[in-house]
């Protein structure tokens, strides 16, 4: 409890603490840059760096997830809007838990961010998880529906570590799936793996979606995805997190 007491006050009144890393994702046959995703950083001031899933566990159930993603989406929307003042189109991805999909004051919250800050809806691209989809089904549905009316892409994380993964795929307006690390560090391993990015890649390619692998960490890997068909990738291989002013540099240098 005093994390999350110390989580709110950081939201509040040390606003340094809480900072947004970026991950670069690219095309790995042509390296060109195709989105970034934001990831939360919270230093706190004794402990140091804390564990996002960690601090993620203990807010989901209570307000401060709200002010968590309030803050995530100001940050994303603002950093975009600095990136495209420096003559940088780059799409950025968010992600946002059960509670935001139930609660449904995201797509507010975006839509008025945007308009602030004159960003193309097209430029935000918010990450949901199965399991958030879970909750309360309906409720969640309809605010990916709201999110997509809106004209923000959609991606489903972490896909196929849920429960009912081709439901969502038939009923939710999904712009992207994201192939979960587990198998795509596992196709090194293990052919099943390997199999499953496979056909993740190419139902994704049925239903005219991006499948992005996240978690690619080595060489051997980049080469067995290429094998699947799979081009579009994010991982330490390629880049790690890094701060967003930090992104025009690493762009320039991968030209
Ligand atoms: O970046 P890292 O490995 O610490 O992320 C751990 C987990 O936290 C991942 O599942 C990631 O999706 C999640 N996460 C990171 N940043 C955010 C955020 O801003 N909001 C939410 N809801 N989850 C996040
Ligand atoms: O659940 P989600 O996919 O949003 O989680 C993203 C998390 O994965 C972040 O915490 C990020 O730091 C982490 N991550 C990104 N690339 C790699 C990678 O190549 N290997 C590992 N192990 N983690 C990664
Ligand atoms: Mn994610
Ligand atoms: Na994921």
């Amino acid at each position: 409890l005093g994390l999350l007491t110390d989580f709110r006050q950081a939201l509040e009144t040390k606003r340094e603490q809480v900072t947004l890393h970026y991950q670069p994702q690219v095309s790995l046959t042509t390296g060109e840059p195709i989105g970034v995703e934001a990831l939360l950083r919270w230093r706190h001031p004794g402990r140091g760096p804390v564990p996002t899933a960690e601090l993620l566990q203990v807010a989901e159930h209570t307000a401060v997830m709200q002010l968590l993603t309030t803050r995530v989406i100001d940050e994303v929307v603002q950093q975009v809007a600095q990136w495209r003042a420096d003559g940088l189109n780059l799409r950025a991805s968010l992600n946002v838990s059960a509670r935001d999909l139930h609660g449904g004051e995201i797509v507010d919250q975006l839509a008025r961010r945007l308009a602030l800050h004159g960003v193309p809806p097209e430029l935000i691209q918010v990450e949901i998880t199965e399991s958030a989809l879970m909750s309360d089904a309906s409720r969640a549905h309809a605010t990916v529906e709201r999110l997509a009316a809106l004209g923000v892409g959609v991606a489903l994380d972490d896909f196929g570590t849920g429960y009912s993964s081709l439901q969502h795929l038939r009923k939710l307006p999904l712009t992207e799936i994201k192939i979960d690390q587990s198998f795509v560090g596992g196709m090194a391993r293990n052919s099943d793996d390997a199999a499953i990015v496979r056909s993740t890649v190419e139902l994704a390619r049925a239903l005219g979606l991006r499948a992005v692998a996240e978690g690619v960490e080595n060489e051997y890997t980049r080469q067995m995805l290429a094998g699947t068909g799979c081009t579009l990738a994010q991982g330490f291989l390629v880049a790690r997190p890094m701060p967003g002013d930090m992104i025009p540099a690493w762009l320039a240098r991968q030209a």
